[in-house]
């Protein structure tokens, strides 16, 4: 995709580089660089051509390309590789695909837009192209299947730490997935697992975050319950310097995870979704409970107390919070 050429462009941006030059180190005819020299320019890239002196990169797209984000990660092993694409059905599929393949972790899969992407239960995720984050990433712990939602709730944390990070803003967490600002879902995460018995084979932890989307794009049904940090922050932002602070967070959690297990990233979930004695509807299983929320037990199901005074714990489903 003129990754090659990018990078040759990068190594010195105030000067021009001869057609000939980069024939030569890249092996390819100068037709080979015209050709990749136009559709880089039809992806958005900026590049000015001189007969005399050769190429010039001006400006690159916000695009979350491999070759655009790789020289400012700063993670060690997050992103490690950026499979990336500008339409999928869902970036969750292609990376449990790619995982099923022998993909190692750390891999992450990036779209521009997706035609079908998943929420949970067979829900969709709202995925118009080039404004927003989606994304996926294959991890490969050594954890039982019933430590999988400690995961979730350690993206959840990581999401936000890295939306506070970037905007200053104070995100909430709502159980099980859900990150809002001012009680709008600003994100959302979708993890599915491959395991056995007792082992996960690996888990894809897909992440959408609204960036730069505004509230007439948003569909009908979500434009009263949706935001994205563009509406929050009152500017467009850098999509890649946003996916930059999300690896980092990231990886930093996730390692935190390994290291040290549940209890800290309960306690930090425990900090952002200020849950305890919060009146709620549940909603799992296609049953409805009312009640006041407990705690969140050590693998992260929710513990509710129903108004006849019995707890219960609530491992899957949705909740709305009552005033
Ligand atoms: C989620 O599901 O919140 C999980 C969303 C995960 C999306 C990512 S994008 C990258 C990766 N690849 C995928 O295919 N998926 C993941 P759930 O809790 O079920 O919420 C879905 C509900 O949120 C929908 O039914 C809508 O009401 C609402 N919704 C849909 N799109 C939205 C958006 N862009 N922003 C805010 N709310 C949205």
């Amino acid at each position: 995709m003129g990754d090659e050429i990018l990078q040759l462009l990068r190594e010195d941006p105030s000067t021009f580089l001869s057609g000939e030059e980069i024939s030569r180190r890249l092996k390819i005819s100068r037709t080979a660089v015209w050709k990749k020299i136009q559709r880089l320019r039809t992806l958005g890239y900026e590049i000015e051509a001189s007969t005399r002196s050769g190429y010039r990169l001006i400006r690159s797209p916000d695009l979350l390309t491999s070759s655009e984000i790789k020289p400012i990660l700063g993670t060690k092993w997050m992103g490690s590789i950026i499979h990336h694409f500008h339409v999928l059905d869902s970036t969750n599929s292609k990376a449990y695909q790619l995982a099923i393949d022998g993909a190692g972790e750390g891999e992450v899969v990036i779209s521009e837009s997706q035609e079908m992407g998943k929420g949970r239960l067979g829900r969709q995720w709202f995925s118009p192209l080039l404004l927003n984050l989606y994304l996926s990433v294959i991890l490969r712990p050594s954890i039982s299947p019933h430590q999988a939602s400690l995961i979730t709730l350690m993206a959840a944390v990581a999401v936000a730490d890295a939306i506070q990070e970037f905007s200053g803003l104070l995100p909430s967490i709502k159980w099980p997935n859900d990150i809002l600002l001012r009680d709008r879902k600003v994100a959302g995460l979708l993890n599915e697992i491959q395991s056995e018995t007792d082992r996960i084979h690996f888990v894809i932890l897909g992440i959408g975050v609204n960036l730069n989307i505004d509230e007439k794009t948003f569909s009908k049904e979500i434009q009263a319950t949706a935001t994205s940090l563009k509406i929050e922050m009152g500017q467009t932002i850098s999509r890649k310097v946003f996916l930059q602070s999300l690896l980092q967070q990231l990886e930093k959690w996730y390692s935190l995870f390994l290291e040290e297990g549940n209890a800290v990233i309960l306690k930090a979930w425990k900090d952002r979704a200020q849950i305890k004695g919060r009146r709620v509807n549940v909603t799992s299983f296609g049953e409805t409970l009312v009640g006041t929320a407990i705690d969140v037990d050590s693998d992260g199901a929710l513990i509710l107390e129903t108004e006849d005074g019995k707890r219960i714990r609530v491992v899957a489903g949705d909740v709305q919070y009552k005033r």
